[in-house]
């Protein structure tokens, strides 16, 4: 990849707002007072797993799967889905779902400097308990303090205790690495507390975000979260945040051709498809004053990017096209900017 890509990526990554559900504000067992954006569907998924001593050496997983859709107004509901759950369950099951509703009343976006503050009401199905949380962030510079105070009316723990607080703080030491550590523990005597500690990455050029965690929570639902373990658990979060309307063309058919450059009065002699992260002809040969047409027939996003210094096209979406006129004889090498491997020539007589 050549050094202008890298650029152009890094660029990109540290322009583009974050706009989604980032482990670079939130410590690995809060959950911090994010809020899916209007039209997004967030989906963050967390696996930890434990690894028993002794002969069998013998894995057990504690997965939770967080989905939630937001409506705007700083409001999303959501479903939280962990098995393996801490809380010892009457019937025999171990999976827990959690219901939730959030609703930040104060601050906002996700990162934003200053204190925010989100209500999460929820429903436990698995304690039949109506639980609830408080999230308190604070933002500043590369630092982020979390607190949470929690609710339940049947906390299934060995507690009879019905609170729990949590706090944590996140250091982010590059925009791209940040540190982060939380504690939290049932107010009673009889629970064993939670601690976490985790390495969280942004993955550059894209909306998700990463973190290395290990702790003792027992899920990540508002009871988890707050309930220990014997066992230190290691393993991973990765967010994903879906947009709606990228879904668009499932239900809208395909978006209207986009047509690009313009041919300046000159005949366009030579088409080129981009299909399947191809040129379809890597050599046109045409006359000076005579210009080609690049067409877009993929799903993603194309270019065309002249390595010399002939100026290019922009981004040409699925189904777009773009006309460029040549009016100086010459071999005009090309490539396109998201595929470099994507390779092409126009040879001018
Ligand atoms: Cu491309």
């Amino acid at each position: 990849m050549t050094r202008q890509v890298w650029f152009a990526l890094l660029a990109l990554a540290a322009g583009a707002p974050l706009d989604a559900q980032s482990l670079m504000y939130r410590p690995p067992d809060l959950s911090g007072t994010w809020v899916s954006d209007g039209g997004v569907v967030q989906f963050n998924f967390v696996h930890r797993f434990h690894v028993f001593p002794g002969p069998t050496n013998t894995v057990i997983n504690y997965p939770t799967f967080t989905l939630a859709a937001g409506i705007g107004h700083n409001i999303d509901f959501g479903l939280r889905f962990g098995t393996r759950s801490n809380i010892p369950s009457s019937g025999g099951s171990s999976n827990e779902s959690e219901f939730f509703a959030r609703w930040r009343v104060l601050g906002g976006p996700d990162g934003k400097e200053g204190f925010a503050v989100a209500v999460t009401p929820a429903y436990n199905k698995l304690a039949k308990s109506a639980d609830g949380e408080v999230g308190i962030d604070w933002t500043r510079g590369p630092f982020t303090l979390s607190g949470a105070a929690r609710g339940m009316s049947k906390p299934l723990g060995a507690s009879r205790a019905k609170a729990s607080l949590g706090g944590g703080v996140v250091a982010r030491v590059t925009p791209y690495v940040a540190l982060s550590a939380d504690v939290g523990s049932f107010v009673g005597p009889t629970t064993l507390a939670v601690w976490g500690v985790a390495l969280n990455v942004v993955i550059p050029g894209s909306p998700h975000t990463f973190a290395f965690e290990a702790g003792t929570a027992s899920l990540n639902s508002i009871q988890g979260n707050s309930l220990g373990s014997n066992d230190v658990r290691y393993g991973f979060e990765f967010t994903i945040p879906l947009h709606l309307k990228r879904f668009a063309p499932w239900f809208h058919g395909s978006p209207k051709p986009v047509a690009l450059g313009t041919a300046g009065g000159a005949a366009v002699v030579a088409d080129v498809d981009m299909a399947a992260l191809k040129y379809g002809r890597d050599t046109v040969t045409i006359s000076a004053a005579q210009a080609v047409r690049w067409t877009n027939r993929d799903p993603v996003e194309h270019t065309v990017t002249f390595d010399g210094a002939e100026p290019g096209s922009p981004v040409i979406p699925a189904h777009g096209s773009y006309v460029h006129r040549f009016d100086r004889p010459g071999t005009y090498t090309y490539h396109c900017t998201p595929h470099p491997f994507m390779k092409g020539v126009v040879i001018v007589k």
